[in-house]
């Protein structure tokens, strides 16, 4: 008796530690909404793919981060050599993918008599094979970089990577093998995984060459990301973010129209949010759908319901929108929470309580960004509302958002330079313009005049990346400054297509390519979903972008 006892509270105390006791929702249907997200899994497509030659990195000053992949043999050459005389070796897959590396090793001469050790190295663009990832200086954890020590028993066999992999170069250098029998390497496959499995039409041969050009590695980059969720960056981080997900999922629509992957992250989300039902920053998959507890980032849970309203739009899911209308709902609470009597939010106050994100930008001061992305909020969340015969809820609603765009123009906004400043010494950024013309503060002439005055300026904060310059893009939209959005996406996007990108960044500042807001390059995502827009614009705005 006394065992039996003590067995269930050694298991029920090790349940509670790990979280396997998972703690009530604050919705009623929490746990159902993941079920429901589980149902919606994807499975996922799979193709093989071949390398297409072997390369060496090459130092080039004039080249992306210093190195370039020089042709230097084909594969055929690999797999007619003694590995144990090549050593080292990289090879090109010809383009990014995600999935699953393996490899076949073959006796030469002699009897395998000891085991054979391999380093393999992968990489999404040439610098990462070159740079030496040790002493190690990032943030990060050091184990997102793709290397992997390998410990081969027995010649012949086939060497399978449990890890998924993302990239497009590998190398593979031999750390250890006996003298007493020799062996090749052949058969080297990529298993490419993606929850994709449809082609876009392609973009008409008239459109210009740059913008085509773009469209196709901005798909590539979406589909690449597209897994059992909206990942940010297959290589790193591998998983759903709120603010990745609604950009990729505006892509998505224009694109590949797989809703249900769409669908089945709202829910996960849904289903994942804290004690307080706020929707929160990011969630993981495995081994079971599970929060990054703690995790308050605004910006995203925000976003959450703009991604509602626009997934209802693209597909008159009715059902799922009306479940998860209270979560959408719920999050205009943060709104109220932080904003006082005269419609101006308390920055100090939030930005002390929350994750407020932005961009990877330092030294931003968000206060302007966070009131017009709340205003976007309540507008965006009001549209739903109305699509859901649910306006009545919100009655306050459009008070609000008039009450706090004129708290906007009063305190925050420069008439006599037509900009929006906040913080220490005014600062002007980007951002702050951007973020109140989406939150609908200025007219057509001021968004205008706002947009080429931050853009003269020469002090004015830029965009940090990718994500951040998105907005700008739809900012210029906004403001029917058609001409400067589409050379603003070409010279922007089409600056990472000329360095040699095959799918777009994390991280893309033109004048620094070693930019990292992790204190290392090779750590940076280069296949990153917030960087997949293009596809949105481009597709969305025909009479801008394929005029
Ligand atoms: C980065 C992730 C992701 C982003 C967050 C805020 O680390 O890669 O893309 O949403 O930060």
């Amino acid at each position: 008796m006394y065992k039996v006892n003590l067995h269930i509270l050694i298991i029920a105390i090790a349940a509670i530690f790990s979280g396997s006791v998972t703690a009530q929702s604050y919705y009623p249907n929490g746990k159902q909404w993941v079920e429901k997200a589980e149902q919606l899994k994807p499975e996922l497509t799979e193709t093989v793919v071949k390398p297409v030659g072997l390369v060496e990195m090459v130092e080039n000053e004039n080249a992306f981060q210093g190195w370039e992949a020089k042709k230097v043999a084909t594969i055929d050459s690999l797999y007619a050599s003694s590995f144990r005389q090549v050593k080292s070796v990289v090879v090109d897959f010809g383009d990014h993918y995600t999935g699953y590396f393996s490899m076949d090793l073959q006796t030469i001469w002699g009897t395998s008599d000891a085991p054979v050790r391999f380093k393999l190295t992968f990489g999404e663009v040439p610098a990462e094979i070159a740079t030496p990832f040790d002493p190690y200086p990032g943030d990060l954890s050091r184990a997102w970089l793709q290397d992997e020590v390998v410990t081969v028993m027995h010649v012949p066999s086939t060497v399978k990577l449990e890890r998924r992999i993302s990239g497009r170069y590998m190398k593979i250098a031999l750390l250890g093998a006996s003298q007493y029998f020799d062996f090749k390497i052949s058969e080297l496959k990529f298993t490419a995984v993606s929850s994709v499995d449809k082609k876009p039409a392609d973009l008409p041969e008239s459109v210009l060459k740059e913008i085509r050009q773009i469209d196709r590695i901005g798909l590539k980059t979406l589909k690449e990301c597209m897994q059992t969720v909206y990942e940010d960056g297959p290589k790193r981080d591998r998983r759903l973010w709120g603010g990745d997900m609604y950009l990729e999922s505006l892509a998505n629509i224009y694109s590949f129209e797989n809703h249900q992957l769409t669908q089945r992250c709202l829910y996960l989300l849904a289903g994942l949010t804290d004690d307080d039902g706020y929707v929160l920053g990011t969630v993981f998959e495995s081994p079971e759908p599970h929060p990054q507890a703690g995790q308050r980032l605004m910006d995203y849970s925000f976003l959450y319901n703009v991604t509602l309203k626009d997934y209802l739009a693209a597909t008159n899911d009715y059902e799922t929108a009306k479940e998860l209308w209270p979560v959408a709902k719920r999050q205009l609470d943060i709104i109220d929470n932080y904003v006082d009597e005269d419609g101006l939010v308390d920055y100090e106050r939030a930005n002390k309580e929350w994750w407020l994100f932005f961009d990877w930008k330092d030294g931003l001061n968000k206060n302007a960004a966070i009131q017009g992305l709340m205003i976007f909020t309540l507008q965006n969340t009001y549209e739903l509302a109305q699509m859901l015969g649910k306006e009545d809820e919100i009655k306050s609603v459009p008070d609000q958002i008039k009450k706090m765009r004129k708290a906007a123009l009063k305190n925050l906004y420069n008439k006599k330079k037509g900009l929006f400043e906040c913080g220490e010494g005014n600062q002007i950024s980007y951002a702050s313009q951007i973020w109140m013309i989406l939150g609908g503060v200025l007219s057509e002439k001021q968004s205008q005049q706002a947009l080429t005055a931050v853009m003269n300026h020469k002090e004015a904060l830029y965009p940090g990346g990718p994500y951040m310059y998105s907005y700008f893009i739809q900012a210029l939209i906004n403001s029917n400054m058609n001409e400067q959005a589409k050379s603003s996406l070409v010279e922007y996007w089409g600056g990472m297509v000329d360095k040699g990108a095959d799918t777009f960044w994390e991280v893309y500042d033109p004048s620094n390519d070693f930019l990292s807001p992790y204190h290392f390059f090779p750590i940076n995502s280069y296949c990153h979903a917030w960087s997949c827009t293009p596809v949105y614009f481009i597709r969305k705005y025909p009479e801008i972008f394929q005029r």
